[in-house]
């Protein structure tokens, strides 16, 4: 693994000419069109990286974008792998960890989620406080490689505090209003049954979805320090009166493509001060 990570950082170093990069930025279902909106992005195709995982779902892409931005070195990730293409949890928190690889001091999640907090509707953007992980799975299981991290990461504060409060200042200076929950992670690829929603709901969750929780896992594994922003695409089953549907899911995410894009046009500039490398 470490060698492959290594091959992989050193491969995105060469296509995009930059030595080292600060924050990754991995964009969820629909919010992919922001890696192409960053000025002067070099992209590289995940087929072209040495051992990168290829996504196969629709609606995800598969390429990455460099670009820098108000003097930060952002690697920006259009397209992920996630549990139920059933491949291993490797593959799917590798471009995280290539991310890492590749300097990234930061690595800021964004997801396409449904919504069973009270506070909670159709098109808010909310900043994750933390996370359940009700998948019975974890991506550090297996061998310890100590070259990536420790063996009992300490998760106490998986989604820090600081980068959350940097995500409320870019709040405040763009006008788009930052909900804030708790991300409850399932395998998919079926949404959740009513009951599902409300056992999640009353363990704590305000956000049900099928990703990044594996990703914070292995970014705060090798040190990273970590954002996780979900749009709300949908209220989860049960608490929407209409069956869930992929193209619903589409629809919001694209409505809600520009506001996201101000929010993190904000907040980037604000990610880069520290931890340059
Ligand atoms: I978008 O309601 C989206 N992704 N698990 N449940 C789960 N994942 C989702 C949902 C949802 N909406």
């Amino acid at each position: 693994m470490f060698e492959q990570l290594t091959a992989a950082a050193d491969h995105i170093a060469a296509a995009t000419g930059r030595e080292s990069h600060d924050v990754a930025l991995v964009l969820g279902s629909g919010l992919s069109p922001y890696a192409a909106s960053l000025p002067g992005a070099t992209t590289v195709a995940y087929r072209d990286i040495p051992h990168f995982p290829v996504p196969t779902v629709t609606g995800h892409a598969g390429h990455l974008a460099s670009a820098e931005f108000a003097g930060v070195r952002i690697l920006a990730f259009a397209g992920r792998t996630h549990l139920y293409e059933d491949v291993p949890l490797a593959d799917i928190v590798f471009a995280v960890r290539t991310a890492v690889a590749a300097g990234c001091h930061t690595v800021v999640l964004t997801n396409a989620a449904g919504g069973c907090g009270d506070h909670l509707g159709a098109g808010d953007l909310v900043l994750i406080s933390d996370h359940l992980n009700l998948t019975g799975r974890n991506p550090l299981m297996g061998p310890n490689d100590e070259r990536l991290g420790t063996r009992f990461p300490d998760m106490s504060e998986a989604y820090s505090k600081r980068l959350r409060g940097l995500a409320r200042e870019a709040s405040a200076e763009s006008g788009v209003p930052l909900e804030e929950g708790v991300y409850a992670w399932f395998t998919g690829p079926t949404y959740e049954t009513p009951a599902e929603v409300q056992m999640a709901k009353r363990m704590g969750a305000d956000l049900v979805g099928m990703s990044t929780v594996p990703e914070v896992i292995a970014a705060r594994h090798m040190g990273a320090e970590v954002l996780g922003i979900s749009l709300c695409t949908n209220l989860a089953a049960g608490i929407s009166p209409v069956p869930l549907s992929h193209d619903e899911v589409k629809e919001v995410a694209m409505e809600a493509t520009d506001r996201f894009t101000r929010l993190l046009d904000s907040l980037l500039p604000r990610l880069g001060a520290e931890g340059r490398s």
